[in-house]
């Protein structure tokens, strides 16, 4: 029994869904193929006009090393829905059966099989499993829990199973070399995964000297605290952690496997979940087994100065940290109720451990549709109180399948065009309003913030505001992200740090 996992996935090859199915299938004794398709959404357009296709050479090369299989599965996550469907159709032709699986079919099983002939609504790793199992003993396997089926045009809604309790029963991530295939920016084309393109594959993450280190990402937990309703990851349930021993053991594997990294991204949406004890000892054995510098994501509730100065000790460099809005109003319909006083005060926390830590990212969203541009003015206010330095990281709001906040604008009539209006709508860049390009600007964090109050006043933005129709702040965005890209050039060029600068070009490329 062959079975191929293909996953258009961003521009970095975590992709655990289909590594954590790998190798759970492996574990049971299936022979897998994994098929990485890193490709960036940055070509994506308000209005939804750009569409991401793969070559017709790629899609060959899929078919040609997904020939043999018996079952293949596509992972993916909305903005991705394109590539996955034309990957899709390309093997539903070889009369190879292909499961859909990942945020975005979990969200939306109805429309998956419309391309695909069985869909995963939750957890994967027990139902790929007794999936595989049946059909190489040639069994019935119509009745699998978490999986839906299209048979002669009705559809199967099996029930729903368990979410896995204990996460250390779980084998680690498979990020084996063999059977690994990636689409290799350089050669424009498929390839089997060696050592050299692993490596350069990895994301370069900074250490606290700020030199680009290759990095290996790895989640110790799935489920979230949280239930912030612009989020889809709530399918994952409360949040279950991944015992610390059984996390020191992956990376000791790991750093064994690939002496070359050199720093870890711990990417849970709350790695500060959790007891401050829970984080003394895993700080004090990551120190003593791993020691190498380490990322991971804070949120306003979980982070304490404890948790800080343990997590600092044993090597964390950078936090990052979602404040996403200013306005007491759309915090209440994020479901995220943190005052303003309460974020700054933790960013101010943060900013006490200045001289251990790179700057932190801060997380905005912008183009909410029920925001009012006071609602803005109040995100600009709280951004322009933040202590300096820090990052601001700005997306576009994406209202995905299967969060509340679909389901408010879905009952609202809001939602025209699901495919052109989300699935293709870009994530990375938010609309070219006045306040939404002071609120870029503010993320120039030596930017005259007295300037930027001024003009985010009323009687001034409203002067300024020409409406979304002028492509005026569009250009003006896109002229300051050169200048901005012009000054990393030449302050790369001056460090010698070719790295990073072909890591942009390469990025330009991506399908
Ligand atoms: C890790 C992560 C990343 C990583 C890696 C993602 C990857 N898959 O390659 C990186 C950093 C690259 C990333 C980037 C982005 N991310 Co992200 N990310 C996550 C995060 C934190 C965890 C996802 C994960 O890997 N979970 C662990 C694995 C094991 O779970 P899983 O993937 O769901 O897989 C299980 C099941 O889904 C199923 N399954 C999965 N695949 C398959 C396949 C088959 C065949 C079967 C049967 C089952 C199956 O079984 C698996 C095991 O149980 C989630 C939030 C969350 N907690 O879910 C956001 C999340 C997936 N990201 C999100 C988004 C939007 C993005 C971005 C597009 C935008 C951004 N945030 O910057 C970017 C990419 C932009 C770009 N091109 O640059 C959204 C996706 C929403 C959606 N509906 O698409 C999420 C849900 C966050 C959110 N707040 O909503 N992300």
């Amino acid at each position: 029994m062959e079975i191929t996992l293909i996953t258009p996935t961003p521009p970095d090859i975590s992709a655990f869904g289909v590594r954590i199915i790998s190798a759970c299938l492996k574990k049971a004794g299936f022979s897998t193929r994994m098929i990485f398709l890193p490709g960036g959404i940055a070509h994506l357009e308000h209005g939804g006009g750009y569409i991401y296709q793969y070559s017709e050479k790629i899609v060959k090369q899929i078919l040609e090393i997904s020939q043999n299989s018996n079952l293949v599965g596509v992972s993916f996550m909305t903005q991705y829905f394109d590539r996955a469907v034309q990957v899709t159709k390309a093997i539903r032709k070889r009369k190879i059966p292909v499961i859909w699986g990942g945020i975005h079919p979990i969200h939306c099983p109805e429309e998956a099989l419309r391309y695909a002939d069985i869909v995963c609504i939750g957890e994967g790793e027990e139902a790929m499993l007794e999936l595989a199992e049946r059909m190489e003993k040639g069994l019935n396997y119509y009745h699998i829990k978490n999986l839906w089926f299209r048979k002669n045009g009705d559809i199967i809604r099996n029930a729903k199973r368990g979410l896995i309790s204990n996460l250390d029963e779980l084998p680690f991530f498979d990020f084996a070399l063999e059977n690994s295939y990636i689409y290799d920016l350089e050669k424009d084309g498929i390839c089997e995964m060696d050592i050299n393109l692993f490596k350069r594959s990895l994301p370069l993450l900074c250490d606290i000297n700020g030199d680009l280190k290759i990095s290996y990402r790895t989640m110790t937990s799935r489920g979230c605290p949280h239930r912030c309703s612009y989020c889809a990851s709530s399918v994952m349930g409360i949040l279950r952690r991944r015992s610390i021993d059984n996390v020191i053991q992956e990376l000791v594997e790991t750093k064994n496997k690939y002496p070359f990294i050199e720093l870890i991204n711990f990417f849970d949406d709350t790695f500060f979940g959790g007891k401050d004890e829970f984080f003394e000892e895993f700080s004090k054995k990551y120190k003593k087994r791993i020691g190498l510098p380490f990322h991971a994501q804070c949120s306003p509730t979980t982070i304490t100065e404890k948790k800080l100065e343990s997590l600092i000790e044993a090597g964390l460099v950078f936090t990052e940290m979602g404040i996403q809005t200013g306005s007491s109003r759309i915090k209440r319909m994020y479901r995220r109720p943190t005052p303003n006083k309460k974020i700054l005060g933790v960013a101010r926390l943060i900013d006490k451990y200045r001289h251990k830590l790179l700057a932190p990212d801060y997380h905005i969203i912008l183009d909410n549709p029920w925001e009012r541009q006071e609602d803005v003015r109040a995100t600009l206010d709280v951004i322009l109180k933040l202590p300096r330095p820090y990052r601001l990281q700005i997306s576009s709001l994406v209202l995905f399948p299967g969060t509340e906040l679909h389901k408010k604008a879905k009952a609202e009539g809001l939602i025209k065009d699901e495919i052109r209006e989300i699935y293709r709508k870009p994530f990375l860049h938010p609309q070219g309003t006045f306040l939404n390009y002071l609120i870029y600007l503010a993320g120039f964090c030596y930017f005259p913030r007295g300037l930027l109050k001024l003009l985010s006043r009323k009687s001034i933005s409203r002067v300024f505001n020409l409406g979304n129709s002028i492509k005026l702040y569009h250009i003006l965005y896109w002229l300051t992200e050169r200048i901005v890209l012009f000054k990393k050039g030449v302050i790369s060029l001056t460090h010698g740090d070719l790295a990073r600068i072909r890591q942009y070009f390469l990025r330009q490329k991506t399908i």
